[in-house]
């Protein structure tokens, strides 16, 4: 029977039901514990705020399944040999196609204006359609895609931009340093979900913010460190950049006094896009270690030298 260590007492309170019940339906018979000598534990289910920082003793871990999308905060870890896997969720997906199509619409309508009216002015002026609003996602893996697809459902043209080369109907994909420029220019709504890796910092930085239209409006549910935060201040003041909406920051929470919060054309959330569903992420979760039990290949495995 597998032993697998949850390595987030903070998290149990939501797991302790649905994990259980997704290795039983998995036809998984499992020791699922919070504490065990290391060199018995065959899979850690790992969240980057666990106490759990040093992997060494964990000499017959099969894999350390990370319960975050996101794995900057593990992937560093000299003493993380293991393989290790990432999350993805389908409830987070849907999450984050919810966030990022919610605020797209929020701006695209132009409902802010509708919204505060103290001075009940009336001021028809009615907006665009979606079909005349392009819009260009920076990243088209799990989560991008997802965004992309939905967007495109609603009509907007959708642009996105990957490392590697990608096709998928109705999105027009384009890849490499060019690609940046050419997805940017001329973009109305930009949406940032890349991963946290030293390829992705500051991709949106003085000379990008530069290339969509005037008054384009950011998006970032991705990573706070994807955005340099000087040169975004720089576009919101300018006007070249109408409005940005951030859930994630370079240090979280965001500090009281970064000018984010009380920017007229910022909006904050506190990274709130996108959870890990406990039921969804615990089947994940289980589909894993049933694959390895039998020795098929793991899903989601993080690529160490890419970073993601
Ligand atoms: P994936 O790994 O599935 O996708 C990452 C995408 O980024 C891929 O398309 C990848 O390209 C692309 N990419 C990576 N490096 C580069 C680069 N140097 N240049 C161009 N493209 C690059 O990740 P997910 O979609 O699942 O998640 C994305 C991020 O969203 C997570 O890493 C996390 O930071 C964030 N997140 C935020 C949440 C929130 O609540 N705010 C919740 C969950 C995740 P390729 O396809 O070629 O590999
Ligand atoms: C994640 C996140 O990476 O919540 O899962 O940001």
């Amino acid at each position: 029977m597998p032993k697998i260590l949850f390595a987030d007492p903070a998290l149990w309170p939501d797991y302790s039901t649905a994990l259980p019940q997704a290795l039983a339906e998995a036809g998984i018979p499992a020791d699922l514990v919070l504490e065990a000598a290391p060199e018995t534990v065959d899979y850690i289910v790992y969240a980057p705020s666990a106490p759990l920082q040093d992997f060494t003793p964990y000499t017959r871990t099969k894999a350390v399944l990370s319960l975050w999308a996101g794995v900057e905060r593990i992937v560093g870890n000299a003493t993380l040999t293991q393989p290790l896997c990432r999350m993805v969720d389908p409830a987070l997906t849907e999450g984050m196609v919810e966030w990022v199509t919610g605020h797209a619409l929020r701006h695209h309508l132009g409902m802010d204006r509708h919204i505060f009216n103290p001075d009940h002015l009336w001021q028809p002026k009615p907006p665009p359609l979606a079909r005349e609003r392009p819009v260009t996602i920076l990243g088209l893996g799990e989560l991008g895609t997802a965004c992309a697809r939905a967007l495109a459902a609603l009509n907007f043209p959708v642009t996105g931009w990957s490392r590697s080369p990608k096709s998928i109907p109705g999105i027009r994909c384009l890849s490499g340093s060019d690609g940046l420029r050419t997805a940017l220019s001329g973009a109305q709504i930009i949406v940032t979900l890349l991963p946290r890796t030293p390829g992705t910092e500051n991709t949106l930085n003085a000379e990008t913010l530069a290339l969509p239209a005037r008054g384009a409006i950011v998006l970032n549910p991705g990573r706070g460190a994807l955005i340099d935060d000087d040169a975004l201040l720089a576009a919101l003041d300018s006007g070249q950049i109408g409005h940005a909406t951030l859930d994630v920051f370079r240090v979280e929470p965001l500090p009281k006094d970064h000018p984010f919060w009380v920017h007229p054309r910022v909006t904050v959330t506190p990274h709130i896009a996108a959870d890990t569903r406990a039921a969804s992420a615990s089947r994940v979760i289980s589909e894993n270690i049933r694959r390895a039990e039998v020795g098929e290949p793991l899903l989601h495995r993080v690529d160490r030298a890419l970073g993601y």
